[in-house]
């Protein structure tokens, strides 16, 4: 009784950090197919599932022990090519299934090595203990706040000063490792006007939890005055 008390307490522990996964409510399209990746293996898995529980309660209810079976001897069955044919096409073909999009979506998102010449607004990223430097077009460097203008792609170029860091904001992109001596190109698409919020995804030291950051997704107009404003936000 004891026991069961403690695991409901843990389980609504872990149902409390639950509130929060924006990673499912995304706001752009690096986002929307990172959550259509999780929503498509979800439901590749929930058919297995479904189909395992249905045959195990079958089963063990077709098969359960009864007097009248009690001494009965099964007959003695050696292979069945047909089951095992079935057995082993079906899950090579779901993983194909689950394969092709994953490989797509991840091919086109990963973060790319060398300093890649990819279209949209430049932000150099610096991530160093604890704090998120952003560096615009034209100089203008700002600490833990990123404001980017909509539609375009904002092309980051990420690098640590220190350790290994993790550039993610839940409802736009991320997570990528941010490494010191190595650059990396990775770029968000299409993200939607609004406020989103970032962290180091990486435990990276003692203040690793304060290490957040804002990103503000503005009209093109607005992103114009706000690069050309002296005051930083
Ligand atoms: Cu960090």
């Amino acid at each position: 009784m004891k026991m069961k008390k403690v695991s409901l307490f843990l389980f609504s522990l872990l149902l409390v950090g639950c509130s929060n996964i924006t990673v499912l409510d995304p706001k752009g399209e690096t986002g929307k197919d990172q959550a259509y990746l999780i929503w498509f293996s979800l439901a590749l898995m929930s058919i297995v599932i479904l189909v395992v529980f249905i045959l195990f309660t079958w089963f063990i209810i077709r098969y359960r022990y009864t007097k009248e079976r009690q001494n009965v001897i099964p007959k003695d069955v050696k292979g069945n090519l047909k089951l095992e044919l079935t057995y082993t096409i079906l899950p090579i073909l779901l993983l194909i299934v689950l394969a092709v999009p994953t490989i797509k979506i991840t091919m086109h998102q990963s973060p790319s090595t060398e300093a890649a010449q990819e279209k949209g607004t430049q932000i150099d990223v610096t991530a160093k203990q604890f704090e998120w430097n952003f560096e615009h077009e034209n100089d203008k460097e700002v600490t833990d706040e990123l404001i980017v203008p909509e539609k375009e792609p904002i092309v980051l170029h990420l690098q640590s000063e220190d350790v290994i860091h993790s550039f993610w904001v839940p409802e736009l992109a991320g997570k990528v490792d941010v490494f010191p001596n190595k650059e990396l190109t990775y770029v968000i698409e299409k993200p939607e006007k609004g406020t989103y919020k970032g962290k180091c995804a990486e435990f990276c030291g003692v203040q690793h939890t304060d290490m957040t950051f804002t990103v503000k997704v503005v009209s093109e107009e607005d992103y114009d005055e706000y690069l050309h404003s002296e005051k930083h936000e």
